[in-house]
C-alpha cells in the first residue's frame, strides 16, 4: 500500500545544501498524521551533513518517530573539502545515535547490500519504529558540477584507480553475467527502455508550468498568517505584472 497523500505532492523543490532533510522530516510527519503506509525518503552528500538542518531534521524525526529514511552518500568530500576536515566523527552514520535513531554504514559500492540496508530500513520505518539513518560510502567518479570543478586539483589519480575498481554497475553486472541471470541483449534493451523513460519525463518536466514564489510560500502553515499573506500578495503582483 503506497498512497501518497495529495497535498503532500506539490512540495516545491529547493537546492539549499541539508535542507531537504527537515522537509523530509515534516512529510515523514505528515504520512504519519494521516496514518499514510508510507515512507519518506531523502538524500544528501556527505557535505550535507556538515550543515545545520542535517541535525534538525533527524532530531525533529526522532523526537517524533516519524517514518524518514534519511540516506548519506558519502563520497568522502564535499566538492573538494575531505570528509575528515569535515567532522571530528569517525563515521557519520553515528550521528544518528545523538538524535537516538539507528545510524548504518553500508558499502555503497555493493548495489545489493545497498538494496538489503534499505529494504530493511522500509519495514523498519513503515512498521512505526521511527527513522533510520544510512550512511552509504561511496565515491564520486567525477566532478562535483561541470562548472569549473577539477577533481584532480584535491584527488590522486591512485585513490581514483582504487575506487573505480568497486564501480557497483561493473559488480552486479559480474554477479548476475555469472549467475546466468543478464545478457548483453538484455542490457541493451533495458537501456533504450530506460532512455525512453528519461526523454519522457523531460519532456513532462519541459512542459510542466514555471512555478511561483507566491506558491512557494503557501506550503509553510495550514493557515497563512496574515504577515505572510502581505507577502503572497506582493509577489502574486509582480507575478500578474
Ligand atoms: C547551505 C548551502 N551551503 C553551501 C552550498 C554550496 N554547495 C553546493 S554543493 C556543496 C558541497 C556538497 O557536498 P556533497 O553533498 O558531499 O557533494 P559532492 O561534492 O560529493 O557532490 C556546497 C558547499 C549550498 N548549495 N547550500
Ligand atoms: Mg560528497
Amino acid at each position: 500500500g503506497n498512497e501518497y497523500p495529495e497535498d503532500l505532492a506539490a512540495l516545491p523543490p529547493q537546492i539549499i545544501i541539508g535542507a531537504q532533510y527537515v522537509q523530509a522530516a515534516g512529510v515523514a510527519l505528515g504520512f504519519k498524521k494521516k496514518g499514510a503506509k508510507n515512507v519518506a525518503y531523502t538524500y544528501t552528500g556527505d557535505g550535507g551533513t556538515s550543515q545545520g538542518d542535517f541535525y534538525e531534521g533527524i532530531n525533529f524525526a526522532g523526537a517524533y518517530q516519524a517514518p524518514a529514511i534519511f540516506v548519506v552518500q558519502n563520497n568522502g568530500y564535499a566538492i573538494s573539502v575531505p570528509r575528515a576536515v569535515q567532522t571530528a566523527a569517525p563515521t557519520l552514520a553515528q550521528k544518528g545515535l545523538a538524535a537516538g535513531i539507528p545510524g548504518i554504514q553500508v558499502d555503497g559500492m555493493d548495489a545489493l547490500a545497498v538494496y538489503l540496508v534499505m529494504s530493511e530500513a522500509r519495514k523498519y520505518s513503515v512498521e512505526g519504529n521511527g527513522p533510520v539513518l544510512i550512511e552509504t560510502l561511496t565515491y564520486r567518479f567525477g566532478p562535483h558540477t561541470l562548472s569549473g570543478d577539477d577533481p584532480h586539483r584535491y584527488r590522486t589519480a591512485d585513490e581514483e584507480a582504487e575506487w573505480e575498481k568497486k564501480d557497483p554497475l561493473v559488480r552486479l553486472r559480474t554477479y548476475l553475467d555469472e549467475k546466468g541471470l543478464w545478457s548483453e541483449e538484455q542490457e541493451e534493451a533495458y537501456i533504450e527502455e530506460v532512455n525512453e523513460q528519461i526523454n519522457e519525463a523531460m519532456k513532462k518536466t519541459e512542459q510542466a508550468p514555471k512555478q511561483k514564489v507566491s506558491e512557494y510560500l503557501q506550503n509553510v502553515f495550514v493557515e497563512t498568517p496574515p504577515t505572510l499573506e502581505e507577502q503572497i500578495a506582493k509577489f502574486a503582483a509582480k507575478e500578474e505584472a
